[in-house]
Formats: C-alpha cells, sequence, structure tokens
C-alpha cells in the first residue's frame, strides 16, 4: 500500500516567504543549473526520457519523447511555452505550486530551454489570477538580477529571456494551439494537429508546449537523476504528482504523492469524508474525465489503471460529492460551463453543447420523459469523436459516465416532478 506522501514540489510550500528568490536558494534553488550546463542537451532530454515524467497536464504524453520531436536541423529558433492557463473544472494544482514557489518554475524552463536549445521562453498565465501573474514577474525579474536568466548565464554561454504572458480568460486556451493562436496575438480558437506544434508552433517555429507542474518537475530530475524519479510511481507511470482534493471531504487540499495512489488511501490522508457522510461519484482528473463511484476507491490512480477503469487520470483534480448532492444538478452545471466556454470553431460542440443543456435542464426540473435518456445520448453520441478539440469530448463525459452510473437517479426526477434532492443539504453546488 501506498501511503506515504511524497513533498518534492510542495517541500518548500511551508517557508517563510518560499516565494523568494533568497528562499528559494536557501534550500539549493538553481544548482541544477551547473550540473545541466555541465551536459550536453541531448543528455538532459536523455535524463527525462529515462525518468519516465509523463505530461501533468491531463493527457500524460512523455515529456522526453515530445522534447526529441523539436528538429534540430530547423533553422528556425526553438520555443518553450508554459501552458499556464490551468482552468479544468476543480484542477488547482499549478496556480499554488506558481503562487508559493515560482522559482521552481522558473528553474524548470531555463532547464527544460536549455534541453531544446531555445533561447526564448514564455509563461502563459490565466489571466484571471492576477496575484499569481505579478508573483512570477517578480520571480523572473529577480532571476534575471541573479545572472539566472538573460545572457551568457553562470558563464555557460547559453542565453534565455523568459516572458510571462497573460492570456484573457477563455478555458479553450487550455489547448495547446489555442494557446498559441492567443499567444501570438489572435481569437483563441484550436489549430488543425498535425502539424504538431512540436513542428510548426508558435510562429510556425519548433515549439515544446508543457504544463507547470510537467516543467516544476525537472530540477528535481537533474538534482536527484531519472532512477530516483523513475523509482516510484508506478510501472508505466512514473513519478510523484500533486493530487488536488476538493468538495466534501474534511481536509480538502494538495496532497503530493506517488502516482498510484489510490483514492481511498488520499481521503484518509485527509481525514475523512465530511462526518456523518459517504462518498457518492467523484471525478478522476477534473469535469472532462468520466466519473467514478465508490466502487473504484482501490483503484490505483495511474495513468493506466484508471483508463482501464472507465475514466482517465486527467489533471488528478478530485472532485468528491457525498450523497446530499443531486448528480444531475452537479451535471447540469458543468455542462453549462462546456456550453459558455465552446469557441464555438466546429459545430458539434458549439451547437451540442447547447442541446445537451437543454436537455438536462429539462430532466432535472423533471419535465422530460424516459426517453430524453436516450436523446442524451445519441446527442454525446454526435460530439464524442467528432469534434475539432478535446473539449466537445469532454463535454460528453459526465453525461455519459452520470447516466451509466446513476440512471435511477434521472429517472427519480421525472417521478418526482423535479429534484429530489434537498438544496440546502448540499455545499457542493449552491
Ligand atoms: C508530436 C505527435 N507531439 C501527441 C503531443 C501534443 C500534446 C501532447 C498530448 O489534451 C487532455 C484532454 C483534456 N507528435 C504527438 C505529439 N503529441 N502526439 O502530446 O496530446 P493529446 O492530444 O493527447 O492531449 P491534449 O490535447 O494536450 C489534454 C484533459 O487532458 N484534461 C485536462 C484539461 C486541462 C486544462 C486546463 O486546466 N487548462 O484544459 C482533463 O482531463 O480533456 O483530453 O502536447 O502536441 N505525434
Ligand atoms: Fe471549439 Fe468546441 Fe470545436 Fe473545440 S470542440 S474547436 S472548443 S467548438
Amino acid at each position: 500500500m501506498t501511503d506515504t506522501l511524497t513533498p518534492v514540489l510542495t517541500d518548500n510550500w511551508d517557508a517563510k516567504r518560499a516565494w523568494t528568490l533568497a528562499s528559494y536558494e536557501e534550500r539549493g534553488g538553481y544548482a541544477a543549473l551547473d550540473k545541466a550546463f555541465a551536459m550536453a542537451p541531448d543528455d538532459v532530454i536523455n535524463a527525462v526520457k529515462e525518468s519516465g515524467l509523463r505530461g501533468r497536464g491531463g493527457a500524460g504524453f512523455p515529456t522526453g519523447m515530445k522534447w526529441g520531436f523539436i528538429p534540430q536541423d530547423n533553422p528556425k529558433p526553438k520555443y518553450l511555452v508554459v501552458n499556464a492557463d490551468e482552468s479544468e473544472p476543480g484542477t488547482c494544482k499549478d496556480t499554488p505550486l506558481m503562487l508559493a514557489s515560482p522559482h521552481t518554475l522558473v528553474e524548470g524552463v531555463i532547464l527544460s530551454s536549455y534541453a531544446i536549445r531555445a533561447n526564448t521562453a514564455f509563461i502563459y498565465v490565466r489571466g484571471e489570477i492576477i496575484h499569481v501573474i505579478r508573483r512570477l514577474q517578480r520571480a523572473v525579474q529577480e532571476a534575471y538580477l541573479a545572472g539566472h536568466l538573460g545572457t551568457n548565464i553562470h558563464g555557460s554561454g547559453y542565453d534565455l529571456d523568459l516572458i510571462v504572458h497573460a492570456g484573457a480568460g477563455a478555458y479553450i486556451c487550455g489547448e495547446e494551439t489555442a494557446l498559441l493562436e492567443g499567444l501570438e496575438g489572435r481569437r483563441g480558437q484550436p489549430r488543425l494537429r498535425p502539424p504538431f506544434p512540436a513542428v510548426a508552433g508558435l510562429y510556425a517555429s519548433p515549439t515544446v508546449i508543457n504544463n507547470v507542474e510537467s516543467i516544476a518537475s525537472v530540477p528535481s530530475i537533474i538534482n536527484h537523476g531519472a532512477a530516483w524519479f523513475a523509482g516510484m510511481g508506478t510501472e508505466k507511470s512514473n513519478g510523484y504528482g500533486i493530487f488536488s482534493l476538493s468538495g466534501h471531504v474534511t481536509r480538502p487540499g494538495q496532497y503530493e504523492a506517488p502516482l498510484g495512489i489510490t483514492l481511498r488511501e488520499l481521503i484518509d490522508l485527509a481525514g475523512g469524508m465530511r462526518e456523518g457522510h459517504e462518498l457518492k461519484f467523484w471525478t478522476p482528473g477534473g469535469s472532462s474525465t468520466p466519473l467514478l463511484t465508490p466502487e473504484h476507491l482501490d483503484v490505483p490512480l495511474d495513468f493506466e489503471s484508471v483508463g482501464a477503469a472507465g475514466s482517465m487520470l486527467g489533471t488528478r483534480a478530485l472532485q468528491l460529492f457525498d450523497e446530499t448532492t443531486c448528480v444531475v444538478r452537479a451535471v447540469l452545471r458543468w455542462t453549462e460551463f462546456y456550453k459558455h466556454e465552446s469557441c464555438g470553431k466546429c459545430t458539434p460542440c458549439r451547437e451540442g453543447t447547447w442541446w445537451l443543456t437543454q436537455t438536462l435542464a429539462k430532466l432535472e426540473k423533471g419535465q422530460g420523459s424516459e426517453s430524453d435518456l436516450d436523446l442524451l445520448l445519441d446527442q454525446c453520441d454526435n460530439i464524442l469523436g467528432r469534434s475539432f478539440c478535446a473539449l466537445g469530448d469532454g463535454a460528453t463525459s459526465p453525461i455519459s459516465s452520470s447516466i451509466q452510473h446513476f440512471r435511477d437517479e434521472y429517472l427519480a426526477h421525472l417521478t418526482h416532478g423535479g429534484c429530489p434532492f434537498d438544496p440546502a443539504a448540499s455545499t457542493a453546488f449552491p
């Protein structure tokens, strides 16, 4: 049983003024730079490949492999872009990481940019989190003044400029190609892939885009070695990750643990469900990942096992709901979110998410009929796999999985003539 937390990224969060350069350097911060500069860039890529680090933004794509896709014979400049547009419902790990320890991310950016031979990097931050943007800007300024950024870093001959860019508050800009459109000054809408950004990304140049947590994990891999990282987690899902517990749990918060820990173990670490209540359903990685139930409490939280259980590990945004929560109402709220955030580029998602909310709202009020459940599934079927990007697919996940696990609860709305739950009893969706 894996019941130990592995504080690496979260290790310094309680330190005095953890976000300052002085505090970060006191704890060995920026020491990985000299180690990496003594290595060839390809050796840094190989170390990340051997560590088994997989993308922490939801899809779990191998990070070192992605870096290896950057064509080094292409004369165009190479770019590193950090996806800090954290917006998936329930996902709240990158924001506290950047707030508590922005220098971990900055150091990770320098190491990763060196590996792919980029001389310009961007952190694309969600526009609403102004306090985080200010903290990152200050950290970047401190790093420049200390010689960790700019020209001839640490006398290595390597140059890097880092720009913090604020988005304008659209969920779709977390999709990597919509993010690039936004960075180039255009409306954030996804681009056709291929070509993948590694070949033609920012300004049509080779670009690596990685999540905040992925890049922030690189300094520890360089400091402690690939084998140290690969020794944690499961066979195919290596290392540790931040698990964000929210909802009806006694101590919601960030729990950094090896991949493969179970929700049962995490709930124990978080003091149990709120007193007198039981888990009813949960999301493993935000609302775009199919819902799971108490039946899945012992599923190892790694990419393979959660997939085998019919869902996705996603961003490890574990939202926990107890028996006071109406699943139909919860799903309606998420679907309204997807409808609002649909960028409108493709018809299945633009029109489909509108139709999903109409059908769901009718059922939630107890005004539909049983055939509306088939209609809902048919609408999902016309969106899933037919949309231009993952937003459309994600919108169908909570609906189809909730009908699979809680069909009776949908029907109870019809027999009851409305929601059978007491809205005052649940604190989940006021
Ligand atoms: C080069 C190839 N590169 C794949 C790269 C690709 C990307 C990465 C993963 O969605 C999921 C989504 C959300 N040559 C390549 C290649 N790549 N083949 O690998 O790509 P992909 O398409 O598998 O995933 P994605 O489009 O990055 C991410 C889910 O995560 N999610 C997270 C959402 C989080 C936010 C947020 O908070 N901002 O949106 C939650 O579940 O639904 O399925 O870099 O270029 N042949
Ligand atoms: Fe835009 Fe939705 Fe189509 Fe994605 S699936 S391109 S968000 S309309």
